[in-house]
C-alpha cells in the first residue's frame, strides 16, 4: 500500500527538469489517454555516459525507443529543440571472414549514422510526452513549446525499406530548423554532402564494407536549403524526412558476403519513396506490420488506474513487485514487435541487441551468441505467430556453413574420440558474426540447438517442403559429426566429450547440457525423417544411438544433476548454486527430453533444481525468461508469472533487457515464455492454460500457434477455461487436454472447433 501511494505521488507530480548547458527546462505531464500497448514518458530520453567493462558510452540504447523495419532502424530520443535518431543498418559489422577464433578478427557491429533535426527553440516546454504505440508500429513526440503544439510522428517500413518521420505544428509556417546526419566513426572515409533536398552519407569499414544513408527531406510551404552537409528549413508547415540505409553486404558465401556498393539501390528506393505521399507511405507501412502483428490479441486482466497513469520507465519498476497484467500483455507485444522489426525474411537475424545500436564497441560486439541467446531471439517466433520472422536465422546458419565447415575441419579442439579431425559436418563457436567469422570458444552442442530450429520451423507449419529441402539435410549433416564425435563409455552408454555447461564449471565428458541437446537432435531427426517418409536404415541407427545417449542422472538432494557425477563442491551442484545458466534444464524447456507428463520423476528433479537456482544472485534478464518458461513447463503459474515481475526489474526505461548492459534476448524470451503459460504442445498434444496465475483470472487470447499446424484462441474467467477454439492450416489429429481431461480431435485442412467445459470440468466439442 505504502509503495503504490509513493508512486501515485509521483506520478501525478509535474516533472520539471531544470537542465544546465542551455538545454531546455519542461514541465510535463501524464497523457489524458495512454493506449493500452503504449510506452510513454513525460520526458526525452536522457543518456547518461556509463563506462563498464566494454567501454565507456552514453545509454541511449537504454532510453531511446525503437523503431526498425528488419533491416535499418532507429532509436528515437526525443529532444526538445534537437531531435537525434540513432541509425541501425543490421550488416554494418566490422570484421572478417576466416578469424581462426579471435574476438577481435571478428569484429563488431557498428552504429550506423546521428540523424539531427534541430527545430523551434531552446525555451522552456510543457506537456511533453514521447511515445511508442505497439499496436501501429509508430512513435511520436509532441510537447507545447513558445505557443506553438510540436508533433513527430516516426515508424520504419518493410513494405519501403524506409525510416520515415514527419515533424508538424499547430500553426502554419512555424517550423525553422537544420537536419544534419554525421558518421558515427571517425573514420576519415565517411564523407556527408547535401545536395538540394538530399543528404547523402557514405563511407567505407576497415574490412572494406561500403554503406551509405541518404535522408531527403520534403518540406510543405517555406524553404529548404542545403549547405555544406546540412539542410536548413525555415518557415514550414511540416517537414517529412525519408531516410534509407545499407552496406554491400550479401548472405551469401560464394561472393564472400560482399554484393554491389548500395548506392544505386539506395537512390533507387529514396526516389521511388519520394513520390509517394506520407499517408501512403504511413497506410502501407500499417497494413504491412498489421498483418504480423494482428495476428495475436491478449488479454490478462486489468490494470489499476494507479498502474496506467505511471509512465512507462516508473510502471515498470512497480511491476516488478506488484503484478500489472497490462503490462505483462504489453511486455508480451514487444517481443512481437521487435522481432518484426528486426527480423525480417530475406534480413539477417536478430544480434544480441536486436538491430539497435548506439555504440561502435558493444557489450560482446553486439553478436550472434551460440549458447543460449540467439536461440532465445527465436523462441517466440513459431508460438508466437511470427513464423516467417524466423527464416532470417535459417538464412544465416545456411551462408556460413561452407566456413563453419572448413573452421570446423580444421580444428585441433574438435577431434574425434580416436582423435581424428572432423570429416563430416560443423560445429560453431559461441560467438560469430554474418561473414563467416566466429569468436570465442566452441560451444560443441550449439550445432545441435540450431538444427532444433530449424525441426521446429517445420513442426509448427508443417510445411513439407521446407523439411524436405532445408531442415532435414541441416539435421542429417549434424547428426553426422555427432554420429563421429560420441564417445563409447565401458557400460555402453555414449556421450558428448569434453562438453561444458555454459559458462559454469568444468569441461568434462557427459555434461547434461551436452547430452540433452544431442539427444533433442537425434530425437527431432527420427522424426523429421518419418514425416518424410525417407531414409529407414538411418533413421533406426539414429533412434539407438539416441537411446544409448547417457540421460541426466538425479543428485544427492533430488536435484537433476548438471554433470555425470555429482559434484562434491561449495558451489556447483549445490543447492545454493545461483548460476545464470539453467543449461541443464534444456531438455525441460526448449526441449521435450523431460515433461511433467512423460517423466515426472526426472520433472520433479528439475524442478529441485530451479528452484534452487532461484532468482537472485547471478541472474540476468535472460535467465528470468528463461526459469519462466521452465516453471511454465512445470505447470507453476504463479511461479512463472513471479519471473516475469523480476523480468521487469531487470529491464531498461525503454524496457529492453538490461543484462546489464542492455541485451534483447530476454525480451523475446519473455514473450515466448508467457506464451508457454498460456499454451503448450510439447508432448504430443495440446495443453491448455497450463501454467494459468492466479493474478490472471479472467482473459483471453487469440492466435497462439501449437505444433502440428494448429492455432488456438481461448477465453478464461476465475481461472477457470471457458472456451477454446482450435484451428488447423494443414488437417490432422490431436489430443487436447486441460487439467485432467483430454479429447481427440481430427479436423481438415481450414477447419477449427470449440472446446468447452462440462459441468465437471471435462473438454467437450458440444
Ligand atoms: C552468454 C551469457 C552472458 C551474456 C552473453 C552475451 O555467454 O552467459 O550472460 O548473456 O551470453
Amino acid at each position: 500500500m505504502n509503495m503504490m501511494s509513493a508512486v501515485r505521488c509521483s506520478a501525478c507530480a509535474a516533472i520539471f527538469l531544470l537542465t544546465a548547458g542551455g538545454t531546455p527546462s519542461l514541465q510535463a505531464q501524464a497523457p489524458a489517454n495512454p493506449g493500452p500497448l503504449t510506452l510513454w514518458y513525460p520526458e526525452p530520453a536522457t543518456p547518461k555516459i556509463v563506462t563498464n567493462r566494454f567501454g565507456t558510452g552514453y545509454t541511449y540504447i537504454n532510453e531511446a525507443l525503437p523503431i526498425g523495419n528488419g533491416k535499418s532502424g532507429a532509436l528515437v530520443t526525443g529532444g526538445i529543440g534537437e531531435e537525434l535518431l540513432r541509425l541501425n543498418e543490421i550488416s554494418l559489422w566490422t570484421g572478417d571472414d576466416k578469424t581462426g577464433g579471435d574476438d577481435k578478427k571478428m569484429g563488431n557491429y557498428q552504429a550506423l549514422a546521428d540523424l539531427t533535426v534541430r527545430v523551434g527553440s531552446t525555451n522552456p516546454a510543457s506537456g511533453y510526452r514521447r511515445d511508442l504505440d505497439l499496436a501501429s508500429s509508430k512513435a511520436g513526440v509532441s510537447y507545447t513549446q513558445d505557443g506553438l503544439t510540436f508533433r513527430r510522428e516516426y515508424f520504419a517500413s518493410h513494405e519501403a525499406d524506409i525510416i520515415v518521420g514527419r515533424f508538424s505544428a499547430d500553426h502554419p509556417g512555424s517550423l525553422t530548423g537544420s537536419v544534419a546526419v554525421k558518421d558515427t566513426r571517425t573514420d576519415p572515409s565517411a564523407s556527408v554532402t547535401s545536395e538540394g533536398s538530399l543528404l547523402l552519407l557514405r563511407g567505407t569499414l576497415t574490412n572494406g564494407m561500403a554503406y551509405e544513408s541518404q535522408v531527403l527531406v520534403r518540406h510543405e510551404g517555406g524553404e529548404i536549403s542545403a549547405h555544406d552537409g546540412v539542410i536548413d528549413f525555415k518557415g514550414c508547415n511540416a517537414i517529412t524526412l525519408l531516410v534509407a540505409a545499407g552496406t554491400d553486404y550479401v548472405m551469401d558465401p560464394a561472393r564472400k558476403f560482399r554484393g554491389e556498393n548500395p548506392h544505386a539501390a539506395i537512390s533507387k528506393r529514396i526516389k521511388t519513396a519520394g513520390s509517394r505521399s506520407y499517408e501512403d507511405l504511413l497506410a502501407a507501412h500499417e497494413k504491412d506490420y498489421l498483418a504480423l502483428f494482428g495476428r495475436m490479441t491478449l488479454d490478462l486482466g486489468i490494470s489499476s488506474p494507479e498502474q496506467r497513469a505511471l509512465p512507462t520507465d516508473k510502471r515498470r519498476l512497480v511491476a516488478a513487485k506488484v503484478t500489472d497484467p497490462e503490462l505483462e500483455r504489453l511486455i508480451f507485444q514487444y517481443g512481437r514487435y521487435l522481432l518484426i522489426s528486426c527480423s525480417r525474411p530475406g534480413g539477417l537475424p536478430a544480434n544480441l541487441q536486436g538491430l539497435w545500436n548506439d555504440s561502435n564497441t558493444p557489450a560482446w560486439h553486439s553478436d550472434y551468441h551460440a549458447n543460449i541467446n540467439i536461440q532465445m531471439n527465436y523462441w517466440p517466433a513459431e508460438v508466437a505467430n511470427l513464423s516467417e520472422c524466423h527464416t532470417p536465422f535459417f538464412d544465416l546458419v545456411d551462408s556460413q556453413l561452407p566456413y563453419w565447415r572448413e573452421a570446423t575441419a580444421g580444428a585441433s579442439d574438435l577431434k574425434t574420440p580416436e582423435g581424428k579431425l572432423t570429416s563430416r559436418g560443423w560445429a560453431v563457436r559461441t560467438s560469430h558474426n554474418a561473414m563467416g567469422g566466429m569468436g570465442w570458444k566452441w560451444d560443441k552442442t550449439a550445432n545441435a540447438w540450431y538444427a532444433r530450429h530449424f525441426w521446429e520451423h517445420y513442426d509448427f507449419t508443417r510445411d513439407a517442403q521446407y523439411l524436405k529441402e532445408t531442415a532435414y539435410p541441416l539435421m542429417k549433416e549434424v547428426c553426422g559429426y555427432w554420429e563421429d564425435h560420441l564417445k563409447t563409455l565401458p557400460d555402453g552408454r555414449l556421450v558428448v566429450p569434453d562438453g561444458w555447461s555454459p559458462e559454469h564449471g568444468p569441461q568434462e565428458d557427459g555434461v547434461s547440457y551436452s547430452q540433452e541437446i544431442v539427444w533433442d537432435l537425434f530425437n527431432n531427426t527420427v522424426k523429421a525423417s518419418a514425416a518424410l517418409g525417407t531414409d529407414k536404415e538411418f533413421r533406426d541407427k539414429i533412434a539407438s544411438l539416441r537411446d544409448r545417449l547417457a540421460v541426466p542422472g538425479t543428485g544427492s538432494w533430488g536435484q537433476l544433476l548438471e554433470w555425470m557425477q555429482e559434484k562434491k563442491d561449495p558451489v556447483l551442484d549445490a543447492p545454493n548454486d545461483h548460476h545464470r545458466h539453467t543449461s541443464h534444464l534444456f531438455a525441460l524447456y526448449p526441449g521435450n527430453q523431460i515433461s511433467v507428463q512423460e517423466t515426472p520423476s526426472l520433472a520433479k528433479a528439475a524442478e529441485v533444481s530451479l528452484k534452487a537456482r532461484g532468482d537472485v544472485g547471478d541472474v540476468r534478464e535472460w535467465s528470468f525468461a528463461w526459469r519462466c518458461a521452465l516453471f511454465a513447463r512445470l505447470h507453476e503459474g504463479d511461479a512463472a508469472e513471479g519471473q516475469i515481475r523480476r523480468f521487469f526489474g531487470a529491464t531498461c526505461p525503454n524496457l529492453f533487457g538490461n543484462h546489464p548492459p542492455m541485451q534483447m534476448d530476454g525480451n523475446f524470451g519473455i514473450t515466448a515464455a508467457i506464451a508457454e503459460m498460456l499454451l503448450q504442445s510439447h508432448e504430443n498434444g495440446i495443453r491448455l492454460l497450463p501454467a494459468l496465475p492466479q493474478v490472471w483470472g479472467q482473459g483471453s487470447v487469440r492466435g497462439l500457434k501449437a505444433r502440428g499446424g494448429f492455432d488456438v484462441s481461448m477465453t478464461w474467467e476465475n481461472g477457470k477455461l471457458v472456451t477454446a477454439v482450435i484451428g488447423s492450416t494443414h488437417g490432422g489429429s490431436v489430443a487436447v487436454r486441460y487439467h485432467e481431461s483430454s479429447i481427440a480431435i481430427t479436423l481438415k485442412a481450414g477447419e477449427s472447433v470449440t472446446l468447452k467445459l462440462t459441468k465437471n470440468d471435462a473438454l467437450t466439442t458440444r
